[in-house]
């Protein structure tokens, strides 16, 4: 869209309306990009913004399991590397949320609704991390899935989100790297270090597949957002080639998948896996999960604790601006 429909043409008459309803329905069937400018119906920028806001607090909330473990780095290269991986979560916060804020949701406002309750971020951020092999698990499989998700978010319809998206992927993508990698040196390493890489696969599997959502039959907001080209393609479908993504890497890893139905489907041209348990997907995702409570915590005294920063930073930079000369 060129911006010919803009916020500040916005149509009050029928007809006005009509032709920039039409003029959006156009540009999503052309497969072209809605720019900020642009007029979008209500829905679509409510669920831009739930889906942006909550991708965005999971890389902030995402940074706590893994920061858990910077100053127990085994070598100063690990140490290095976490700290990165730690960094770029922050910027793709960051990003996500000013791709939020062309939408007009004010970052305070997200801010609020996480410390709240009300806005979500990933399920997976829940769970502790009890081992160092967990930021191997973490980068293969939690990155991995983000990974498998997040490629076509780089062609959603909505311009700011698919930009960000183009760059978080390929940072994610040295980050599943360094996963597995991480995970490669302790399943070849000592009998100890290899059965650690093993339970730290068997508790993140599971959850990582949750990570996709939930069933397309028990998706609320699918079928609206493929057709607004926001997602484009189901929970399931990319679920599906997580797996069969998965399967071949965990034998190179010389690790199991905790699954004992994961079988390759000849018919189907994909593995078959075991039944996903759902009712914890729920319990996590209404706040019960195993760190639900410590996760929020930190993240509200961590913004508190640092509130003499943001106003030191305000009172800077006001006291920078240039002072108006009377001529
Ligand atoms: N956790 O109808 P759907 C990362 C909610 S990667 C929590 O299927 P939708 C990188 C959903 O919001 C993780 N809630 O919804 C990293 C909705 O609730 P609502 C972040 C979930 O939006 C790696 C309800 O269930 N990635 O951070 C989850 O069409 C390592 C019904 O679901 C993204 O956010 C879940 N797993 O599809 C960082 C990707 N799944 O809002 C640090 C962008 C569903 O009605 C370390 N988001 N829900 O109350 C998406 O692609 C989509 O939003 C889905 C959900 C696929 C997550």
């Amino acid at each position: 869209m060129d911006g010919t429909v803009g916020v500040e043409l916005l149509p009050d008459t029928d007809s006005g309306r009509a032709a920039a309803e039409q003029q959006f329905s156009e540009t999503i069937a052309a497969e072209q990009r809605i720019e900020p400018r642009d007029w979008v119906p209500e829905a679509y920028r409510k669920t831009l913004i739930r889906q942006v806001a909550q991708h965005a607090h999971s890389e902030i909330i995402g940074m706590q399991p893994e920061g858990n473990w910077i100053t127990r780095a085994p070598s100063l290269r690990r140490k290095a590397i976490l700290m990165a991986k730690v960094q770029d979560e922050a910027g793709h916060g960051l990003y996500l949320y000013s791709a939020a804020e062309t939408l007009g949701a004010s970052r305070e406002e997200m801010n609020d609704l996480l410390h709240a309750g009300r806005q979500k971020y990933s399920s997976i951020f829940n769970y502790p991390t009890l081992s160092w092999a967990d930021m191997g698990a973490i980068g293969w499989l939690v990155d991995g899935a983000a990974i498998v998700n997040q490629v076509p978010l780089c062609r959603s319809s909505y311009g700011p989100y698919a930009r960000a998206m183009i760059r978080i992927c390929k940072e994610e993508s040295f980050h599943q790297r360094q996963g597995f990698e991480l995970l490669y040196a302790l399943s070849h390493g000592s009998v100890e270090q290899k059965a650690m890489a093993q339970d730290s696969v068997n508790r993140w599997w599971w959850p990582s597949l949750m990570m996709f959502g939930p069933p397309d039959a028990e998706s609320p907001h699918t079928a609206q957002s493929m057709a607004w080209k926001i997602k484009r393609h189901t929970n399931d479908e990319l679920r599906q080639k997580f797996i069969d993504m998965c399967v071949p890497q965990a034998d190179v890893l010389g690790l199991e998948l905790p699954d004992r139905d994961l079988k390759w489907n000849p018919d189907r041209g994909h593995y078959d896996f075991g039944p996903i348990d759902w009712a914890e997907f729920k319990q996590v995702i209404s706040g019960d999960g195993p760190c639900n409570r410590q996760r929020v915590e930190h993240k509200v005294r961590t913004w508190e604790d640092g509130r003499w920063v943001r106003e030191a930073a305000m009172a800077h930079a006001a006291k920078s601006q240039p002072v108006a000369v009377a001529a």
